[in-house]
């Protein structure tokens, strides 16, 4: 048993690796949303879209069990969307997003979104070439999710608190909620947000914006890297 969750496992970190090793030489910047089923990760991406889609291209893998739904609700923003059903299957992974990939031609230094299927559990330990894992967790789950699913908030980067425009009409602690998850990842990024209002959002949209710009700069550096090595070459051989 241990051995066919390794085999699986690092079979998996081959094609995440293949991904991400794509991503930085197109200078794309990818995230994977990660979370229980209903906590908001469709419309913070609808609403994220909205926001962001004048500024830089956008591309959107969909991953659930079933339906199509989730696709179909990005598309409705304008942008290209790819559903992934995974049957029985609580996850995606690697190899599924390579396809993707290959199927979507994502834009050169553009932004790619992953939603994960819902499930607080199996996505954490698959790696899909993304450079961040994004959890969210919004306001009706109690805030003692970070404690009891431990391995989702350590492998996350960022941490959305959703759903906050609720917060008047519930007795959910955000503080103790934050707390939680800090005492699983002391680094984990926190932003309280809420997608259908839109408050909050402008400190995640900045989040987003810095990691763009990073990956822009990364790859100027690899492009300018090998124009010099190509310089150096013909110098090189024009000298024979
Ligand atoms: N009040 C409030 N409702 C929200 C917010 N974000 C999402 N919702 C509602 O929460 C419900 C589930 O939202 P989805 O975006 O479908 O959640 P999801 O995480 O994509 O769900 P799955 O893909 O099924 O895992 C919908 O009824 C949304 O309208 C929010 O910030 N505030
Ligand atoms: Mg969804």
């Amino acid at each position: 048993m241990v051995q066919i969750e390794q085999d699986i496992l690092s079979k998996n970190n081959t094609y995440a690796a293949a991904n991400r090793q794509w991503f930085d030489e197109h200078g794309i910047f990818a995230l994977n949303l990660v979370s229980s089923p209903g906590s908001g990760k469709t419309t913070l991406l609808c609403k994220t879209i909205d926001m962001l889609k004048d500024k830089v291209a956008i591309s959107v893998v969909e991953g659930d069990q079933q339906t199509s739904n989730d696709a179909e609700r990005i598309r409705a923003t304008g942008v290209q969307a790819l559903q992934i059903n995974t049957g029985k299957g609580c996850h995606l992974d690697g190899h599924m997003v390579g396809h993707a990939v290959q199927r979507l031609q994502p834009a050169d230094e553009s932004l790619f979104l992953i939603e994960n299927v819902g499930n607080l559990v199996c996505p954490a330990a698959f790696d899909l070439g993304e450079h961040h894992k994004v959890a969210i967790l919004s306001v009706t789950e109690g805030e003692d999710k970070p404690l009891k699913y431990p391995d989702m908030f350590a492998a996350a980067d960022v941490m959305l608190l959703n759903k906050v425009d609720l917060l008047p009409y519930l007795e959910f602690d955000a503080d103790l909620a934050e707390a939680n998850a800090h005492r699983v990842n002391p680094d984990l990024v926190i932003f309280r947000v809420s997608a259908t209002s839109g408050e909050g959002m402008s400190g995640w949209l900045g989040w987003i914006a810095a990691g763009l710009d990073a990956q822009r700069s990364l790859r100027s550096e690899t492009v300018d890297a090998l124009k010099r090595r190509v310089a150096e070459l013909e110098r090189q051989l024009a000298a024979k």
